[in-house]
Order: structure tokens, then sequence, then C-alpha cells
């Protein structure tokens, strides 16, 4: 018999890659969706199957998670072994401006979650994966960050997720739920959504060296991330639901990096040297040098004189509207327990990481540009 997994959140970065892995792995993956007035399943319609195919092993369900009802009801007809809580209003900054929904979401829709199933009789069937973040150290208290560390949430969204993290807690020790946190790290991907600041870093770089943009405009430069692969990280959600015994594990990779240098390897993907120059809202990066065979090798020889008149100019501006009312500073996680108790590597370090994003985007960018279809988020379908 296949196992049955409940994904919400399954048209999100991480939903399709676990979808994609559980699927592999022999599951029946159910995924909660969201109505949306454009399809809003890019990431998952390689995975996709008519509904009027018999023994299906994708298959989809309008949701919320606002909604307890359609909750209760979707794990109702699934009778799920385990759920995977990836839903979620997931950008740091959007959630100053939308707190009250953020809250609603990401705090009570995990709620709603294990109530239904206390409520559905099905605590001791169902195991509970709850996405909580490293977002929840904030302002950290200690370095690097473990399960131990204490929390001092930043943001709404932070706030939100520590409510979740610790309903997660509560239900597991009140009614004996195997239900449980992974505190996970930023992870990225090519399937990253474009407002995260990897994503938008690697989708400008792409577009700068094709000619097809002049600059980027960013935050806060000197802002550290522990970023680690997304295809690395579902791998541990599984894990944690393997476990004999509930339990919360911070998954990260140990080591810290600036945007600013995030932004440099971006650029060096396609052999350009970009340094900066000033401080503050007036700090600049600009072309320093390109190694033309790397960069012909990366993007393309057509492409070279364009970026040769491009030598010395700004290619990153500061602009002040990234900038959070409360930032966090710096994150680096201590995945000792991951590595010890789930067995969990990541494959992908942050170099191969940016490789991997980098290419992605200048396939994704020529083919744009090729197309000329106003607006790149059609791509998508093409890929
Ligand atoms: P993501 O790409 O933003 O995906 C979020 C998913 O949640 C999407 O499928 C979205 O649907 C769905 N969603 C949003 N609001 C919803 C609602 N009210 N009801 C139902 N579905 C809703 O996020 P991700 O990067 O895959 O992250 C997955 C989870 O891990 C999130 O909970 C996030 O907060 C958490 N997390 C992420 C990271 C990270 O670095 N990526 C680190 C730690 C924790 P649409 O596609 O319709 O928008
Ligand atoms: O910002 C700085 C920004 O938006 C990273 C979510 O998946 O990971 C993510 O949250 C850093 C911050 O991710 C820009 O100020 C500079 O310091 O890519 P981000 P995040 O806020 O760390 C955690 C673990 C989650 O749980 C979240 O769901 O980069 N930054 N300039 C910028 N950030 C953005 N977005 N855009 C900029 O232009």
């Amino acid at each position: 018999m296949s196992k049955i997994a409940l994904i919400t959140g399954i048209t999100g970065q991480d939903g399709a890659y676990l979808a994609e892995y559980l699927i592999k792995k022999g599951y029946v993956v159910h995924g909660m969706k969201r109505r949306s007035s454009l399809f809003n399943t890019d990431r998952i319609d390689h995975l996709y199957q008519d509904p009027h195919k018999e023994n299906r092993n994708l298959i989809l369900h309008y949701g919320d998670l606002t909604d307890s009802m359609n909750i209760t009801r979707i794990i109702q007809e699934v009778q799920p072994d385990e759920i995977y809580n990836l839903a979620a209003m997931s950008h740091v900054k959007v959630s100053f401006d939308t707190p009250e929904y953020t809250a609603n979401a990401d705090g009570l829709g995990t709620l709603r979650i294990l109530e239904a199933v206390r409520l559905l009789g099905l605590t001791k069937k169902t195991r509970i994966y709850q996405a909580s973040t490293s977002e929840l150290y904030g302002l950290v208290q200690e370095v690097p960050q473990r399960e131990t560390t204490p929390f001092y949430p930043r943001s709404p969204y932070a706030v939100a997720k520590l409510y979740a993290y610790w309903i997660t807690v509560n239900y597991r020790e009140a009614y004996g739920m195997h239900a449980s946190n992974g505190i996970l790290f930023n992870h990225e991907s090519p399937m990253r959504g474009e407002t995260f600041v990897t994503r938008k870093i690697t989708r400008a770089v792409s577009r700068m060296v094709l000619g097809m943009q002049q600059k980027t405009y960013l935050g806060n430069l000197s802002a550290q991330r522990d970023w680690g692969h997304a295809k690395d990280y579902v791998r541990a959600m599984h894990l944690i639901l393997q476990q004999d015994a509930p339990s919360d594990y911070v998954i990260a990779t140990g080591i810290t990096t600036t945007v600013r240098d995030f932004v440099k390897m971006a650029f060096a993907e396609a052999g350009i040297e970009v340094a900066f120059r000033g401080t503050g809202v007036d700090e600049k990066g600009f072309i320093a040098d390109v190694d033309e065979t790397a960069f012909a090798a990366a993007v393309g020889e057509e492409y070279l004189e364009g970026i040769r008149g491009r030598i010395g100019s700004e290619v990153v501006n500061v602009d002040p509207a990234y900038f959070r009312p409360t930032e966090v500073e710096m994150l680096i996680g201590d995945p000792t327990k991951s590595r010890t108790m789930l067995g969990w590597e990541p494959e992908y370090d942050l170099p191969a990481l940016v490789k991997d994003m980098m290419q992605a985007d200048i396939k994704l960018m020529k083919k744009d540009s090729f197309l000329k279809a106003g607006g790149y988020r059609i791509l998508n379908y093409f890929e």
C-alpha cells in the first residue's frame, strides 16, 4: 500500500520539490492549492495528471489555510499518513503590509490543521510536519542558532510562525501527536519566488548579461543568510516524519554569506567581476572586469560585444524601499542535530546553488528575449 501525503502549499517552491520527491518514493500525493484567476501550477505542471486517469499519484484540492471547514473536509477525504504544512504568506517584507492576514494564514492556519486531525480522530495515524523558520531567531540571541536558541521574531511573519511553532509543540505534548517542526534556514532554487533576494539577483544578473536590463535595486546588502538548496531541504522534511518520535530540527548549512557576496557570486558565474564602492544608501556595485572566455562559455559569444561596453558601469544601487522596519541582520544555523539524528547531509553548497540558479535563469531569459513576450512570467509555461 502506498503512503498518502497531503501537502499544503504544493504550488510553492518547496511544495513542488517535495511532491516530486514523494511521488518518486511511491507516495500518493494530495496537494492543496488556492483558487486563482490565472493558472498557479507552473511549478508542478510536469507532475500533473488528468483527473480522468485511474490510479493517479498526484491529486489536487482547492483549499485555503484561512478556511477551517475546507481544511477539515480535505483531511477527512484524504486520510493522510503524513501532512506537510508548507502553505504560508512567506514573504517577510510583505508581512509588514499584510500583518493580520499573515497571522491568520501562517499562525492560525497551523492550528486549523492540528485541530482537524484531532477532531477527525487521526492523532495516531497522521504525522504532521510544520514549516518553521530561521526567522524565529530574528534578533539572534546566540551564534550559531540551534534548536535550543531562544527565539526573538522581528516581523509579523516571524511572530505568526512563532505561534505555529508552539501550537505544534503543544499538540504534540497535549495529545501525543507525531507533530514536528523543521526550523529551516533560507533555501533557494531556480524555482524560488522572484521577489526573494537570491532569485531577484539571479534573474537580474541574467538579464544584464544578455543586455536586457541595465541595473538592479536592492535593499540591505550587508544582511547575512545561511543559504541552502531547496532540493536538499525537502529531503530533510521527509526524514523528520520518518523518525519514531516527533521532534524539532534545525536544517541549515552552517555557512553564512552577505547579500553583497551573493551578488558577486552570481556575476562571477558569467565571468564578471563586480566590485562595490560607497556606503549605506550610496553604495554602488559596478563591473570591474570581464573574463571573456568564461563569459562566452556561460552566456554566449554573441553577447561579448555588449558586455565589453559595460565595464565600469553600475549594476547595483541601493533603494531603501527594500529595507524592512525591523531587519534580521544575520542568520547562521547549527545543523548538528539533523546531521546526527536524521543522517541529513546537503548535496549542494552555495557555489553549486548559485550555478544552478544562474544557469537556469540565463536559459529562461534567453527564451524571454527570443519570444519578446512582454512579461517574463509567461516563460514558465515553456519550461
Ligand atoms: P512559497 O514558494 O512562497 O510557497 C508558499 C505556498 O503557500 C504557495 O503554494 C502558496 O500558494 C501557498 N499559500 C499561501 N497562502 C496560502 C493560503 N492562505 N492558503 C493556502 N495556501 C497558501 O514558499 P516556500 O519557499 O516554498 O516555503 C514553504 C514553507 O516553508 C512556507 O511556509 C515558508 O514560510 C516556510 N519556510 C521557507 C523557507 C525558505 O527559505 N524557502 C525557510 C523556512 C521556512 P500560491 O502558489 O497560490 O501563492
Ligand atoms: O531576504 C535582504 C533582506 O526576502 C533575505 C523566506 O523564505 O527565508 C526567507 O525570508 C535578506 C533580507 O528572504 C533585498 O533584507 C536585500 O535580510 O530573500 P529574502 P528572508 O527575508 O530571509 C526565511 C527563512 C523564511 O522563512 C521566509 O519565508 O536579503 N535584501 N535586498 C533583500 N530582500 C529582498 N526580498 N529584496 C531585496 O531587494
